[in-house]
């Protein structure tokens, strides 16, 4: 398998899209309340029509169309659609508020977004939008016709946004290959076959979802159920009712999960196969905690948004609790000292990954991309040591990235808003220990007396995602700093 030539995405979809036409693909919510069912020849039907659509207003091979929506069969067929037109889709976190949405579409440019009209109004009124109803309903009248489009593994297919080692928000650039070999390579490590159910309740907007979820169940033509998100509370009767064999999650679900009653636990871990964690490390008492009552071990692996899957525990061997396994298929890993020396066992570097998994660079930021690769290495900024029998297992990183619940968050971007606010003088974010979401953000301030904190905080609600709005805004009478002027994180004391 591994030896096969990467193909495009439209190559690699026609297993199912064509070869299983008369399959059932996919089950998801209606918005009348029901469930809808599609088989994957009605999906290449749909995204053929939607695909002619697109066209005829005007999108090209290599234009930009953007999405900010909550999970929903749309998004599947303008995913096909685009990949079909060589249009590059530009997911946005459905939780980013005008601000953080602005600077994704000043610097991705799409030639409109597509969203519902509840939701236009979180839109900077000078960006056009698609209402994605109307988009489909549109798409009916327009002929089953697949486009005729040259693609290659080269061939751009999303631009997702993410923050590197560095501060600002930049869009990885990550192809049909790139998709491609991580599909076949998730597929091979974890035995999906056509046969599997895949419950997929994580957002189609980040590549946790989109790229292992989505993309791998298209490869293998295997059954997909896909839900609005996660909902904790309705979790349990989603996979009594679903019996999902396969379920991609964040550690933050599997925290939630442990709440499960023990009984109807034992039974959803008696019909599933696989449960899969990432994007935030699982802590190993949750690993243990869940075997004890699903009766399951959860694999963990390790990805990232430039890189898709980098690494994984193995499917049929040791799932060691607190690493994040061996690499993937046709994946390289080194870990290097500040002097670009190799470390040796069990030493801690920094994790520098190659292979066809790897995005090409940073949409028009020629400058990140050189400072992100190293000899045709990209550097990570995750700090990690390997084992003698080569598991890996990560230790934190280089940047004070805070994970919350799976969503990234950039402590300067917090920073610098508190800064603007009247009062401020100083300010610092870090992440605080958090049971369910790993961590979560708590700002720092040195402040005069005269500061509201509760109007800040109510100005940060305007301006920022959820899950980036501080638990806490602590004052303090100065930053801890280095001689040269750097703040100590670590030496602040401990939010109360
Ligand atoms: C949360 N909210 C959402 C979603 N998640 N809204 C729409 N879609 C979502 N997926 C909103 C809720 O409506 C609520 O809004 C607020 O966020 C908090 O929700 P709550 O249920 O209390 O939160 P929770 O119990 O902490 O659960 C959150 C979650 C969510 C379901 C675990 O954090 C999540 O879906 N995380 C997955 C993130 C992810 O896919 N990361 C992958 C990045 P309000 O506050 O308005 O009431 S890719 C990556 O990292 C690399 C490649 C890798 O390795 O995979
Ligand atoms: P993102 O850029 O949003 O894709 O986030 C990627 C980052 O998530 C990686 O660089 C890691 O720091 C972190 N990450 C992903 N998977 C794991 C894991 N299993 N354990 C620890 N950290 C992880």
């Amino acid at each position: 398998m591994t030896a096969r030539p990467t193909p495009s995405l439209v190559e690699l979809y026609d297993q199912s899209l064509v070869a299983r036409r008369d399959q059932a693909a996919v089950e998801y919510d209606r918005a009348d309340g029901g469930t809808g069912s599609l088989t994957f020849g009605e999906l290449d039907e749909r995204s053929n029509r939607l695909a002619q659509l697109i066209c005829s207003r005007g999108l090209k091979q290599g234009d930009r169309l953007a999405f900010y929506l909550v999970n929903r069969i749309e998004i599947v067929d303008l995913w096909i659609a685009c990949v079909k037109l060589g249009v590059i889709v530009v997911p946005i976190n459905v939780l980013y508020k005008e601000r953080e949405i602005r600077h994704i579409v000043n610097d991705a440019e799409p030639v409109a977004v597509v969203t519902t009209a509840a939701q236009k109004g979180e839109f900077p009124a000078d960006v056009k939008c698609w209402d994605i109803d109307e988009l489909t309903a549109s798409a009916i009248g327009m002929p089953n016709k697949r486009p005729r489009t040259e693609l290659r593994a080269e061939s751009p297919a999303a631009l997702v946004y993410t923050s590197g080692t560095t501060g600002a928000s930049k869009g990885a650039v990550l192809t049909h290959g790139n998709f491609a070999a991580n599909a076949r390579a998730v597929a091979e490590s974890w035995k999906i076959t056509s046969d599997d159910r895949y419950l997929a309740a994580l957002p189609l907007f980040h590549v946790h979802g989109l790229g292992n979820g989505i993309q791998t169940w298209l490869a293998v033509g295997c059954h997909m159920k896909l839900v609005p998100r996660f909902e904790y509370a309705t979790a349990a009767a989603l996979f009594e009712a679903y019996k999902p064999t396969l379920f991609f999650g964040v550690p933050t679900m599997y925290v939630r999960l442990l709440d499960v009653p023990d009984d109807r636990a034992r039974g959803i871990g008696q019909t599933a196969r696989l449960f899969v964690s990432g994007s935030a490390p699982l802590p190993a008492h949750v690993h243990d905690a869940f075997r004890a009552k699903y009766g399951q071990m959860i694999l963990e692996r390790y990805g990232m948004t430039e890189t898709l899957m980098n690494a994984g525990n193995p499917y049929d061997g040791e799932r060691r609790p607190g690493t994040v396994g061996l690499p993937f298929p046709n994946v390289s890993i080194r870990i290097l000292a500040e002097d670009g020396r190799e470390v040796g066992v069990d030493e801690t570097g920094e994790v520098f990954v190659r292979g066809p998994n790897v995005c090409d660079g940073y949409w028009r930021r020629p400058d990140a991309t050189a400072a992100a690769f190293v000899d045709g290495w990209f550097r990570t900024g995750d700090i990690g040591k390997c084992a003698a029998d080569g598991y890996i297992t990560l230790e934190g990183r280089r940047s004070d990235l805070i994970i919350s619940g799976g969503f990234n968050i950039y402590p300067r971007e917090i920073e610098e808003l508190l800064l603007e606010q009247p009062g401020v003088r100083e300010a610092t974010v870090v992440g605080a220990a958090d049971k369910l979401r790993g961590e979560v953000p708590v700002a720092y301030v040195v402040a005069d007396s005269s500061l509201d904190v509760a109007a800040v905080l109510a100005h940060l609600r305007t301006q920022l995602a959820s899950f980036k709005i501080p638990r806490g805004i602590v004052r303090v009478d100065s930053l801890p700093r280095t001689a040269l002027g750097k703040v100590q994180k670590h030496l602040l004391p401990p939010p109360q």
